[in-house]
């Protein structure tokens, strides 16, 4: 006998997505889910896309770690609200937590929720949070050849940021590869190479999200 557990697991997480995706869109809030790797540059991209957004649109963050408040503390000191979730131990975020973070936030004042998913390439992906899109970070010290270890992420992603570009010199990464490989996996996610405590590139990878959140 075989017993499925994955899939009444996803069938649950799939109905509670389904019920957030329609409160976001009544509250008309746009939701983004940030998929990535531990220390590839989760929090400074959240940072820099506040830093290059807040003037236009009212933002809030839900932080997924499996433990501590650091994260959120300092989207925080930055004088961003944010709700930290601590899983812990689980490699991502489920839709039954967020709906408890968005609980505790003002929808109706909101254009933009940024989530922080736990750093994991693997897990995340299969778990709709009633996001409007899903995007990647990939850091260049991770290497070129993680489209072709991790393809499901890169497939399930609306784009891809290309983070720590300003650590090319140092590390042995095929750009071009890099390029080819993504494209081959999802060829209408656009790439955007920033590197996100020096602040290039972001203004390109702003643009393109101010543009997806005006446009609901
Ligand atoms: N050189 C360089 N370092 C960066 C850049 N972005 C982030 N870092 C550094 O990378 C480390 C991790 O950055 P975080 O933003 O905390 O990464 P994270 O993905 O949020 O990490 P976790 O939440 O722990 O998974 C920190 O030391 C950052 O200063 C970048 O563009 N260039
Ligand atoms: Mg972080």
């Amino acid at each position: 006998m075989q017993i499925d557990m994955k899939q009444p697991i996803l069938e649950k997480n799939d109905a509670i997505a389904a019920q957030l995706r329609q409160r976001f869109a009544d509250a008309g809030v746009f939701v983004l889910d940030l998929l990535a790797s531990p220390g590839s540059g989760k929090t400074s991209t959240i940072l820099a896309t506040i830093d290059a957004l807040r003037d236009e649109f009212n933002i809030a963050v839900i932080e997924g770690d499996i433990a501590s408040s650091v994260d959120a503390e300092k989207i925080k000191r930055q004088g961003t609200s944010a709700v930290q979730i601590n899983t812990g131990g689980a490699c991502h975020l489920e839709s039954a937590m967020i709906k408890r973070a968005v609980d505790v936030l003002d929808l109706d004042r909101l254009d933009l929720i940024i989530i922080e998913n736990v750093g994991n390439l693997v897990c995340p992906t299969d778990f709709d949070l009633g996001e409007n899109a899903k995007v990647m970070i990939l850091s260049v010290p991770e290497g070129d050849d993680k489209p072709l270890k991790y393809p499901g992420v890169f497939q399930v992603s609306d784009a891809i940021v290309l983070n720590k570009v300003d650590t090319m010199p140092v590390f042995d990464f095929n750009e071009q590869a890099f390029r080819d490989e993504v494209h081959r996996l999802n060829p209408t996610a656009p790439i955007f190479p920033i590197a996100a405590t020096k602040g290039s590139g972001v203004e390109e990878w702003a643009s393109w999200l101010a543009e997806k959140i005006r446009a609901i």
